[in-house]
């Protein structure tokens, strides 16, 4: 059990997320558990476990752009994907998801009642992925009836600068910067992202951060021949709706409740 934290939010912790946007919650299930999701991720890639309403993408370096469309649909056996949504439907993914920290988390920042816009695998295959640049996470481009606040980000290989970690800009979460959807333009960047105020994440297996989803963060590619892969989960109030077509998002906290069943 050893380095495992304790499954609660401290007041200190709290404090943090609200002045820098972000707060190193260190790991919080065995190494085992991790290993377990990391083959589970692969197997889903691979096509040994597959769902019919999982939305999939394959990475564009991968070279086969008529499959880099995200879709609810497997692709090809490959471990090339870029992202995978829906994870909520696979019940390791889920039991990590209603982890008791994740919790104490949305009970202290969001309410009782907490749902989930994403529950999204990021990939960056060994030697690939893409650059993302510099974006606040619903800002504007998601449409959602109350603006979402949190992200849990676990890397479930180790992080660094050469594999693409995340980078943020520490307390830029306090408003909404990009004009226009989520994305800064170069002028926005050139204010609120310079070189000066960058902060590489570089994390080890297993470990989670948690972001503001305004907190300005980007990735570049991944240099090393291992793959970059992380799991990030955005809880959002479940009385959010999506704002054009008035649909809710699945239940996860006190219960699981998928969507079709609300
Ligand atoms: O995993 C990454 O490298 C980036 C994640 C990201 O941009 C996001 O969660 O919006």
């Amino acid at each position: 059990m050893g380095n495992l934290r304790e499954p609660v939010l401290t007041d200190a912790e709290l404090s943090t997320f609200e002045e820098q946007g972000y707060v190193r919650l260190g790991k919080v299930v065995e190494d085992g558990e991790i290993e377990a999701l990391c083959e589970r991720i692969d197997d889903i890639m691979l096509g040994k476990i597959r769902y019919d309403n999982m939305l999939m993408q394959l990475c564009p370096s991968a070279g086969k752009p008529e499959l880099s469309r995200q879709t609810k649909e497997f692709k090809v056996t490959s471990l090339k994907y870029r992202k995978i949504q829906d994870l909520e439907q696979d019940l390791l993914f889920l039991a990590y998801i209603q982890h008791p920290l994740f919790r104490s988390i949305t009970q202290k920042i969001i309410g009782e009642e907490t749902s989930i816009f994403r529950a999204m695998f990021f990939n960056k295959p060994a030697s690939q992925g893409v650059v993302i640049n510099w974006h606040q996470d619903g800002a504007g481009g998601w449409g959602l009836s109350i603006p979402p606040k949190i992200t849990i980000w676990t890397a479930l290989d180790a992080t660094r600068v050469a594999n693409g970690c995340l980078q943020i800009i520490a307390g830029s979460h306090k408003s909404i910067i990009p004009q226009k959807g989520d994305l800064l333009s170069p002028e926005e960047r050139a204010i609120h992202a310079p070189d000066s105020k960058r902060m590489y994440l570089e994390m080890e297996k297993g470990e989670v951060v948690l972001l503001h989803n305004w907190t300005l963060h980007r990735s570049e590619v991944n240099a090393t021949n291992h793959p970059r892969r992380a799991f990030s989960v955005c809880y959002i109030d479940s009385a959010t709706r999506q704002v054009s077509t008035g649909r809710g998002y699945p239940r996860i906290f006190p219960e699981y409740v998928p969507l079709a069943e609300q």
